[in-house]
């Protein structure tokens, strides 16, 4: 290729990459998403057309790559520490006392940080390119997620400025509460059990083998501390190291404090103890670090924790009161979600009316029943949950509760699923499941037409502008501008925007359609095979399952929404209005595919995956796992406590591999052969 191509190519990385700074890092962008786009676009095709020019630092690789096998280990070359904590304003000036005695009675300035409630990781630089990031793990030996933490937006694949050829910084890497709304909805919708938290959704999305999963989660970094620049000169503090860090390109929170006395800490504490709601994410305190490093040094270490930094908490926020009734909420796709309607109560500093409930089978295995008196959780911004019903105030008029057997909207008879914990409408004319899905195919995550919120939504199917989806797109200006409160320049975008989400791909189109069990990943999983609505609707459970990640349930729901007329009806209306998106399925090589033709069979408990990550591994390279030994079976995966499968492996003579094996296999697939390796004759 040319030099103007490979000139073009770094012209547009840089270009790019300073404006995912902007966007990502700064929350400050100077273009629109849609130039930001055509930029990309513009780089992926030349990238494409040029493979040699591809690197993996490219902006264009963000999206995240196909499942790990696994994660290898780290060992941190500085362990990473944790703190203590201090629960109000006597515990932070006891720490306060140690320290100043331990500095004789030298004064300090504290830096001071929001705790974020995420999961802290270590980020290796060599030439100012990323090359590790690791999680904490027991602060010694974590895992490699380089992967995973290269689509996080907000941390730099390339740093600004002049960095040092070796930097590690570390920092915490969190969900936002809007993603992680978005994210417990999605699996309430598929009948999955919710996250309870965005700690432990940002931990398992970090921690996922599937990197395009993380890249789907807008996962963010605030970046706290400098951990080692070789021998670059670097700032005498805390403070300014993190400026430092900010010129290299690193995201810092801009809500910390340089306080100079405890009473200015305890300000600061106070002052976010209120206001911290607002953040868009969880804080759970407030850590306060002695701030010029000379202290840091001569104050040292005890076992895990820092002498110079502590971890001052929020109180957990809990409150009871009586629960008055469960209401049912009706889900885009039918679920019956059932949720607490409460006494109103304040809890640390909003009040509380409605509380979580996700299913039937949560509330029978916490005992909470109608009248009772119960404790109510709320855990940063989200939505609160009934924590137990206190029992020693029943008084025995309490009402054990039970799943209506009629839709509460539509009056159709409710089904369940045996495997599912849900119940569910099954009529797809439901209007609550219609509001529900109008509103998620607008969404951004789906269809993405911006201008059309819940509101209007709700107003296009109360003025029976809108039947069904495919009513969107014959929509018209005029019909618009008769709405009440609709301006012509809101009526103008609206138009344009439905017009323009013809042109989202496939997989946006297939999430969009609300199909229960098909969310974003399935979505993707099924552009793996089909190549478009057309191709996909007729086809049968069995070939849907040949897919590494779709099981029989995901196959079973997909070939009874294509059996619905109504569902049918509403695609041909979609295609015939354009929104038919055709798809590139790229069929895997032979050598991608290193494990065609063996059969595998796992058993017992694994240690690094469930047995269904661990067939999906098995199917994506190309190999088949079936629940039974045969004479056909290569391979028996035996995790421990595996039973009767190990004993038939033996009598057959089928190869078994221990769980450390089977990794290894994963990590070098080209190792499994055909053929056993026939016994060396005695
Ligand atoms: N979660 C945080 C945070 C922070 C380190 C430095 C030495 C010991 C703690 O926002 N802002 N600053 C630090 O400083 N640690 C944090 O989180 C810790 C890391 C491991 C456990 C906590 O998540």
């Amino acid at each position: 290729m040319s030099d103007p191509i490979a000139a073009r190519v770094d012209e547009l990385r840089k270009e790019l990459t300073h404006h995912n700074h902007r966007y990502y890092v700064l929350d400050d962008p100077i273009i629109s998403d849609g130039e930001y786009d055509r930029l990309m676009e513009e780089l992926r095709g030349i990238e494409a057309e040029h493979p040699a020019l591809l690197t993996p630092d490219s902006p264009t690789q963000r999206v995240g790559a196909a499942p790990a096998e696994g994660f290898t280990q780290v060992q941190h070359r500085r362990p990473m520490l944790s703190l203590g904590n201090a629960f109000d304003l006597e515990g932070m000036e006891a720490w306060h006392r140690r320290v100043s005695g331990l500095l004789d009675g030298a004064s300090f300035p504290m830096a001071c940080e929001l705790k974020i409630d995420g999961l802290a990781v270590s980020l290796i630089y060599r030439d100012g390119k990323l090359v590790q990031g690791a999680t904490r793990g027991d602060g010694t030996t974590g895992e490699d997620v380089t992967q995973n933490l290269r689509t996080v937006r907000s941390i730099p694949l390339e740093l600004m400025g002049e960095p040092p050829p070796y930097l590690e910084v570390r920092g915490e890497v969190y969900m936002p509460l809007e993603s992680f709304r978005r994210l417990n909805e999605q699996r309430a919708e598929r009948g999955e059990l919710l996250y309870a938290n965005p700690r432990n959704s940002g931990a398992g999305t970090i921690r996922n083998l599937d990197s395009r999963v993380t890249a789907d989660r807008n996962m963010q970094i605030w970046v706290y501390s400098l951990i080692d620049a070789g021998d670059h000169p670097v700032p005498d503090n805390h403070w300014e190291s993190l400026e430092w860090l900010k010129s290299l390109g690193f995201r810092v929170n801009p809500n910390n404090r340089l306080c100079q006395s405890i009473e200015e800490v305890e300000e600061y504490y106070q002052s976010w103890l209120e206001g911290r709601h607002g953040l868009g994410y969880e804080a759970d305190g407030v850590v306060v670090k002695v701030n010029p490093f000379g202290y840091q040094d001569s104050l040292g270490i005890v076992g895990r924790e820092p002498r110079w930094a502590i971890a001052y908490k929020f109180p957990a926020e809990r409150a009871t009161t009586r629960l008055l009734d469960i209401g049912i909420n009706v889900g885009r796709t039918g679920s019956l979600n059932p949720y607490a309607m409460l006494e109103p109560v304040v809890v640390s500093g909003a009040t509380v009316r409605n509380a979580s409930l996700h299913n039937e089978e949560d509330i029978n295995r916490k005992d909470i029943r109608i009248g009772d008196w119960v404790v109510v959780e709320r855990a940063g911004d989200v939505i609160p949950q009934v924590v137990a019903p206190i029992v020693e105030r029943r008084t025995g008029a309490e009402k054990i509760f039970a799943m209506p057997e009629h839709c509460p909207i539509c009056e159709t008879e409710v089904v369940k699923d045996d495997d599912d914990a849900m119940h569910r409408c099954p009529n797809p004319s439901c209007p609550a499941q219609f509001f529900e899905l109008l509103k998620h195919f607008v969404s951004r995550g789906a269809m993405d037409i911006e201008g059309l919120g819940e509101r209007w939504c709700g107003i296009l199917i109360e003025e029976g502008l809108v039947k069904d989806l495919a009513d969107l797109y014959s929509l018209r200006q005029d019909q618009l501008l008769e709405l009440e409160r609709m301006g012509d320049i809101l009526a103008a975008k609206i138009i344009a925007n439905i017009e323009e989400s013809k042109q989202r791909s496939l997989p946006r189109l297939l999430f969009a359609l609300g199909i229960f069990h098909v969310g974003s990943e399935v979505a993707e999983l099924l552009c793996q095979r089909y190549s478009s609505l057309g191709a996909l609707m007729d086809a049968p459970a069995s070939e849907l399952t040949e897919i590494a990640g779709i099981g029989p349930k995901i196959a079973e729901s997909i070939v009874s929404y294509f059996a619905v007329d109504a569902n049918r009806a509403v695609i041909d209306k979609l295609r015939e209005a354009g929104v038919d998106p055709q798809h590139e399925v790229v069929i895997p090589t032979a050598d991608e595919m290193p494990w065609s033709g063996l059969t595998f069979v796992v058993t017992g408990t694994l240690s690094s995956m469930t047995r269904r990550d661990a067939e999906g591994r098995i199917k994506l390279l190309g190999g088949a796992a079936t629940s039974s030994v045969t004479r056909k079976t290569r391979y028996l995966v035996a995790g421990a406590s595996a039973g009767s499968k190990l004993a038939t492996a033996e009598r057959l003579g089928t190869e078994v591999l221990d769980e450390d094996a089977f990794l290894r296999l994963l990590e070098n697939p080209s190792d499994a052969v055909l053929e056993p390796e026939l016994p060396l004759a005695p």
